[in-house]
């Protein structure tokens, strides 16, 4: 059903209001009523009327001034105001209309004549809608378009500099996008960012705003969340966008001569960047997206699919760059000894995560022994934070463990094989406070990460298998049964 366009009559005269609101009513109008101008504007404030028919003397706020603070309220546009008023006289016409009042009437006023006025009123609103929808927003993808995040950004750049909460700006750029196009043509291509959009919507909250810049290039604006919180949330989208951006592309374009073809491309990835208005000096809007997309770039140039946070000039020397970027194995040594006098204490499982809607990988082209360190326990501060271990700390890790096929793998690609890098940390900020993993990870002739298998120190840490033939290479260097079976239940 559609909604009811909404009308507030304002008169002091009660009787008048009561007759009109009947009249409104039965012609199928949604009819709230005031009877002076401060009530008027309160429950317009709250009701977003269409209309707003109002007399001119009334007590307190009389109708010019209420017809001037309805039309300067950007919140209320656009709204229709019909004077109704026994003041016949042109200055009072004229002073109205410059108010802002878009028709006057003089009572007693015949109804079907204010019925009609009412109607030219909506088609005013109407289309000032449309026009407003057509300027806001992006016709492709429904987001809110460049001239909408710019007036966004710049109304809580200055909500939160008053405030002191926390700003962040997630910016997103597809990786490659352009082949896609070449590929498959421009139809494909307003899919993906169709796909896209709906993906990213999905993912965020009600209060973050999500727009897209121009091209294949996304903004979202995050209030009230900081650098830490947003670095997740870019996380998360990188994943679910290398996960199921494609499959879903695909999934919209069954059935049609394309869709075989684009099984050849296994994914579609983004890159993207992190930033937040504490970290700069000039705290604007401008400098804000500049800081995401030098972040973006960055994450572009260490081989796109992941994500970087801006590194501003004076953190670089504060922070270690490693507890906000992905991808980034530490440089930090650590104490091997420690972390097996933890390892005995806690004890190893093996884990790891099936993810069997992702599509096909075609070829393994080796694997890597990488470990990594989440610790937040009082009792080893020195390893707080995310930290990645060296091919050797793990090998040396599995071997002590006596896992003697996976250690042994893991020294052979010590030696043989360059370093990979994770296109995603196993664990989240808020995870566990205590936790270790040592694995190895499988990665394609593009040198992306497809999966891997970890003996981890807490249940918590999962790395995605992305296929079951993985699982399958995997289970064979363990040798163990229980993966086996997760390979049948893979397939
Ligand atoms: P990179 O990983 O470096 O970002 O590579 P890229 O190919 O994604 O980036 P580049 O900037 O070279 O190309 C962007 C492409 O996005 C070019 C253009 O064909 C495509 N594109 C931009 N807007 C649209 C659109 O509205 N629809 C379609 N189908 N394609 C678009
Ligand atoms: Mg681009
Ligand atoms: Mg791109």
């Amino acid at each position: 059903m559609a909604e009811k366009v909404r009308i507030l009559v304002v008169d002091d005269d009660t009787d008048m209001v009561r007759l009109l609101k009947y009249a409104l009513c039965k012609d199928g109008y949604q009819v709230a009523i005031a009877t002076n101008g401060q009530d008027a504007l309160r429950q317009a404030l709250e009701l977003r009327p269409q209309v707003v028919v109002t007399d001119l003397m009334m007590p307190g706020m009389d109708g010019t001034a209420l017809c001037r603070e309805l039309k300067n309220n950007p919140n209320l546009h656009p709204i229709y105001v019909v004077i109704l008023t026994a003041k016949d006289e042109r200055d009072s016409y004229v002073v109205n209309l410059e108010s802002g009042a878009d028709d006057y009437i003089v009572k007693p006023a015949a109804l079907h004549e204010l019925r009609a006025r009412i109607e030219v009123g909506l088609r005013w609103v109407r289309s000032q809608m449309q026009l407003q929808r057509i300027a806001t927003s992006d016709s492709l993808t429904s987001l809110p378009n460049r001239y909408m995040l710019d007036e966004v950004l710049a109304r809580e750049v200055a909500v939160a500099a008053r405030s002191g909460e926390p700003l962040s700006v997630i910016w997103l750029d597809l990786d490659h996008f352009k082949k896609i196009n070449d590929t498959f043509g421009h139809a494909v291509g307003d899919r993906a960012l169709q796909e896209l959009a709906d993906l990213i919507r999905a993912q965020v909250r009600a209060t973050d705003i999500p727009a897209r810049y121009g091209g294949e290039e996304f903004v979202i604006v995050l209030p009230g969340v900081d650098r830490s919180a947003a670095w997740s949330i870019a996380r998360r989208l990188r994943q679910v966008i290398a996960v199921s951006l494609w499959p879903s592309v695909m999934r919209s374009l069954t059935n049609t001569a394309t869709s075989i073809a684009l099984e050849e491309v296994s994914e579609l990835t983004a890159s993207l960047g992190v930033a937040s208005l504490d970290q700069l000096v000039e705290k604007t809007a401008q400098a804000l997206l500049q800081a995401a997309d030098t972040a973006a770039y960055e994450a572009k140039q260490a081989g796109r699919n992941r994500v970087r946070v801006y590194q501003s000039e004076e953190q670089d020397g504060q922070e270690p760059k490693q507890q906000f970027s992905d991808n980034v194995f530490a440089t930090r040594e650590i104490e091997v000894s420690r972390l097996y006098e933890a390892i005995a204490r806690l004890g190893p499982t093996v884990s790891f995560q099936d993810a069997s809607m992702l599509t096909q990988m075609r070829t393994v082209l080796g694997a890597n022994a990488v470990g990594w360190v989440r610790w937040c326990g009082e009792s080893m501060p020195e390893l707080r934070g995310c930290i990645g271990v060296s091919t050797e700390t793990a090998a040396h890790l599995l071997h002590r463990l006596q896992w003697a096929s996976l250690a042994q793998t893991a020294d052979l690609m010590s030696q043989n094989l360059p370093m990979t890098l994770l296109s995603d940390l196993p664990l989240g900020s808020d995870e566990s406070p205590l936790a270790m993993a040592v694995g190895i990870l499988a990665y394609d002739s593009h040198g992306c990460t497809r999966g891997g298998i970890w003996v981890a120190w807490r249940h918590e840490i999962r790395i995605t298998v992305r296929h079951k033939f993985i699982l399958g290479y995997l289970a064979r260097i363990l040798g163990l049964e229980l993966e086996l079976e997760a390979v049948r239940n893979a397939s």
